[in-house]
């Protein structure tokens, strides 16, 4: 197994091999990150400092490369595995419980992708870290201890989407990402109003159709599969 090296606190970034361009197949990257401040002192003796990981970039082949990312200094050990990613999504952030966090890259022989950039920092331990506040809303909270919730709240005319009371959970990772506020009704006005703009001007300016098919027919079942689409995109 190539190890990539260790890296050490307060902050840094970790990227894929070759990023921004394409990582290669067959690739076995190991990375183990280690706080390195001092804790705080409270009333219950000194607190670690545990490591938090943010995604800025992630695009790994879905299903066939991945990284693992865990927890402690046993790289590999399934017993300390945090998250496996693949693909594009991610959880807002992740958090060790201990003084180390490791991460394990594994491409196949086939089909890259664009890779990783991760920013890592040091945190207080016993916290989920900030998960940040979306776009369009707004956060009631900002304990991210153990425990703690945190509920999110949309400008109007924005739809929340995802849950709206996430937990801090005693493993210090939040129970779920933080939602977003979407714009869907409108999107769907508009995206819908457009093509009966479309239609309009298929008329105006004699659009070819496929032969065989009856013109009003045709914008009809564009039409509806317009609505349906935007219906389909509500109800999930
Ligand atoms: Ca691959």
């Amino acid at each position: 197994m190539y190890n990539s090296g260790t890296r050490f606190g307060p902050s840094g970034t970790i990227v894929s091999p070759n990023f921004p361009v394409q990582y290669d197949n067959g690739a076995q990257c190991v990375w183990t990150i280690q706080a390195v401040q001092p804790g705080k002192v409270s009333g219950w003796g000194r607190q670690m400092t545990v490591i938090q990981i943010n995604f800025e970039e992630f695009d790994l082949e879905r299903g066939f490369d991945t990284l693992t990312v865990g927890d402690g200094p046993n790289v590999g050990d399934p017993g300390s595995i945090l998250h496996v990613l693949t693909g594009t999504s991610t959880p807002d952030l992740v958090v060790s419980i201990s003084e180390q966090m490791w991460l394990h890259l594994q491409t196949d022989e086939s089909t890259g992708s664009l890779g990783f950039k991760i920013i890592y920092k040091e945190i207080s331990s016993e916290s989920c870290g900030d998960p940040g506040v979306p776009s369009h809303g707004r956060r009631i909270g900002r304990n991210f201890s153990h425990g703690a919730s945190l509920t999110f709240e949309c400008q109007d005319a924005f739809e929340l989407s995802g849950d709206q009371s996430i937990t801090c959970q005693k493993s210090s990772q939040w129970s779920a990402n933080v939602p977003q506020c979407t714009c869907e009704f409108v999107f769907m006005l508009l995206s819908c109003a457009c093509f009966v703009v479309l239609a309009k001007w298929s008329r105006v300016f004699k659009f070819s159709f496929p032969s065989g098919v009856k013109k009003k027919r045709y914008i009809d079942t564009l039409y509806l599969s317009c609505l349906m689409t935007h219906a389909m995109e509500l109800y999930i």
